[in-house]
């Protein structure tokens, strides 16, 4: 009986002692995630492409769309997220192709998390080398998110050269065919068209 006594106590001192090391077992492991793990709040950026914008007619105008997305955790309170905006030519030319453009925006808590800028797009008046013509908007200075995508791309469509115009003018309506009997004694079809006016 006494040693049987003993044997339990033994056997619940060893069962406490596995489950204090299970214990510390959990602890680091929590603590291991924190330091491999330490900015649960995750944002990134991107910029997309404008859709390709054909040149607009002499004093008309078109406009080049880019979107900036925010991905990632929601925003909240008073955060916000920062960046400048700028275009750069690449086969296009500011001034002459599309009206340069820079400025700043921000993302705010319970605001869209897609923002446009448009760039107007010009009338150069050229037949272009290059039908399509390219320019970019480059994102910089972001501030709360990871930038994935700072570049996007503009496609001017050139008009000049790459236009057909206007389709050419249907052809006239066939003569009617005017029967007579010829000296066989067989119809014989004659296009009898309208008299044409006459310049005097
Ligand atoms: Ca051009
Ligand atoms: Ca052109």
């Amino acid at each position: 009986m006494y040693r049987t006594s003993i044997q339990l106590i033994g056997r619940a001192v060893a069962a406490c002692a596995v489950a204090s090391m299970a214990l510390g077992g959990v602890v680091r492991a929590e603590a291991q995630t924190e330091l491999i793990n330490p900015l649960p709040i995750q944002r990134s950026m991107s910029v997309s492409d404008a859709p390709a914008v054909v040149e607009p007619l002499a004093g008309g105008t078109a406009t080049a769309n880019f979107v900036i997305h925010l991905n990632g955790t929601p925003l909240r309170g008073n955060e916000t997220v920062r960046f400048s905006f700028k275009t750069e030519d690449v086969s296009a030319s500011a001034g002459v192709d599309y009206t340069a453009g820079s400025g700043a925006l921000q993302f705010v808590a319970g605001g869209p998390t897609a923002l446009a800028v448009g760039i107007p797009v010009l009338h150069d008046g050229a037949a272009d080398s290059q039908l399509t013509e390219k320019f970019n908007l480059r994102i910089g200075h972001v501030i709360g998110a990871v930038l994935v995508d700072g570049v996007g791309v503009g496609s001017i469509k050139d008009r000049d050269a790459g236009d057909p115009g206007p389709p050419p003018p249907p052809p006239p309506p066939p003569c009617p065919l005017d029967f007579q009997i010829g000296d066989d004694g067989q119809p014989v079809a004659q296009a009898k068209c309208p008299d044409t006016p006459v310049a005097q």
